[in-house]
């Protein structure tokens, strides 16, 4: 099934400048791009988009890092999209992500790891829906459509 999920470049990677790497290694992997949008999150835009780990210890600080600088969310689409992208990222600690996974390579620590990525459809359904419009969304779909 085609699916579309939610990637985010994380400060660390876009202040180290690797987000085009990323961005054509995801392409690589045959994820379509199908929009993008690069954004400086507040505190207050971070708390709720991470809200479903309010209360963890490590709430406070991903707040903090995530609002630190620019971030890079991605729309992506592919057979298997969710799963894929998942098993492309790698493990949140990049100790234990497996070698050759974009957490292996460009992240630092389990909270400076690079990337995210949805890890169910729905999460992805509400993180597409925190950074794109129902109706961009459905252009960007169609016009890949036409295209292809
Ligand atoms: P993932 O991003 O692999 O889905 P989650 O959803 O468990 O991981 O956690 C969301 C984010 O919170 C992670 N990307 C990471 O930045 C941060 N995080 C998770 N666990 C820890 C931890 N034990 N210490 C510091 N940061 C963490």
């Amino acid at each position: 099934m085609i699916e579309q999920t939610l990637a985010m470049i994380k400060p660390d990677a876009v202040g180290a400048n690797v987000e085009k790497e990323i961005v054509a290694r995801l392409e690589r992997e045959g994820f379509r791009v199908l929009l993008s949008r690069r954004e400086r999150l507040s505190r207050d835009e971070a708390r709720v988009f991470y809200r479903v780990h309010e209360g963890k210890p490590f709430f406070g600080p991903l707040v903090e890092f995530m609002s630190s600088g620019p971030i890079v969310a991605l729309l992506l689409e592919k057979e298997g999209a969710i799963e894929d992208l998942r098993e492309v990222i790698g493990a949140t600690d990049p100790a234990e992500a497996r070698k050759g996974t974009i957490r292996a390579d460009y992240a630092s620590s389990k909270e400076r790891n690079a990337i995210h990525a949805s890890d169910s459809p729905e999460s992805a359904k509400v993180e597409i829906a925190f950074f794109f419009s129902t109706l961009e969304a459905l252009r960007a779909a169609r016009q890949r459509t036409c295209r292809a």
